[in-house]
């Protein structure tokens, strides 16, 4: 059986945790906000999905949490050079969510909405990967505020500041546009392994 979602191999042998180069493990979870943490009620909660799709859909929190919920354990790597290794997210697919609007074929890229204005870009094949959560769990506890609550997403195999918190809406577009930290000089790409820290890449 195939195990759900995979996370990244470690060197059980040698009991060697392996991360991404230039980082370092925290057992700590910090919190890294650009801005005010925005408090949201779920009652007036929604998710809506817009740009290149047959028909937009907005969601309130009862819908969003309908869709088939299931748990990952994954590593997450901040830029700052903290790793947080095997943290239990519970929540839904990405490709579970976008596909209740029916995405148009021109849409290759996806801007990803937040309470509070960010704002965070990926190419739409990189989120249909089955790693790609929108959480509201961490760790057998209902998602903090300051750590995204009540939905975050994830992404595992990129820096953190593409695991947008307090997500509020999907843009599919056909041609990328950079998100926040893109736009001030953070790589588009931001593959840990990879280095991939800044655009030119040479910091
Ligand atoms: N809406 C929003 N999402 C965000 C951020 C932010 O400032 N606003 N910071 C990003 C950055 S740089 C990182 S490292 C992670 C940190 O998540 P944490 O605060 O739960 O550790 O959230 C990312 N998502
Ligand atoms: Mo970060």
């Amino acid at each position: 059986m195939m195990p759900w979602p995979t996370s990244k191999p470690k060197q059980v042998e040698s009991q060697e945790v392996v991360v991404p180069p230039g980082q370092f493990v925290t057992e700590k979870f910090p919190v890294l906000t650009y801005g005010e943490t925005p408090t949201i009620d779920l009652k007036t909660w929604r998710f809506r999905i817009f740009g290149l799709v047959e028909e937009e859909v907005t969601l309130r929190w009862e819908e969003f949490m309908g869709l088939p919920q299931l748990a990952m354990t994954a590593d997450f790597h901040c830029v700052t050079q903290w790793s947080r290794l095997d943290n239990l997210w519970e929540g839904v697919a990405f490709k579970e969510v976008v596909r209740l609007a029916r995405v148009k074929p021109e849409a290759r890229y996806v801007t990803i909405h937040c309470y509070g204005g960010y704002t965070t870009n990926l190419p739409l094949d990189v989120l249909m990967d089955d790693d790609v959560l929108f959480t509201h769990r961490h760790d057998g506890k209902p998602l903090a505020l300051e750590h995204g609550g009540p939905l975050r997403l994830v992404v595992p195999k990129k820096y953190a500041w593409k695991s947008a918190k307090w997500v509020n809406g999907l843009e599919l577009m056909a041609q990328d546009r950079a998100g926040f930290w893109e736009q001030l000089g953070y790589n588009n790409n931001a593959d840990p392994w990879k280095e991939e820290r800044f655009e030119d890449n040479l910091a």
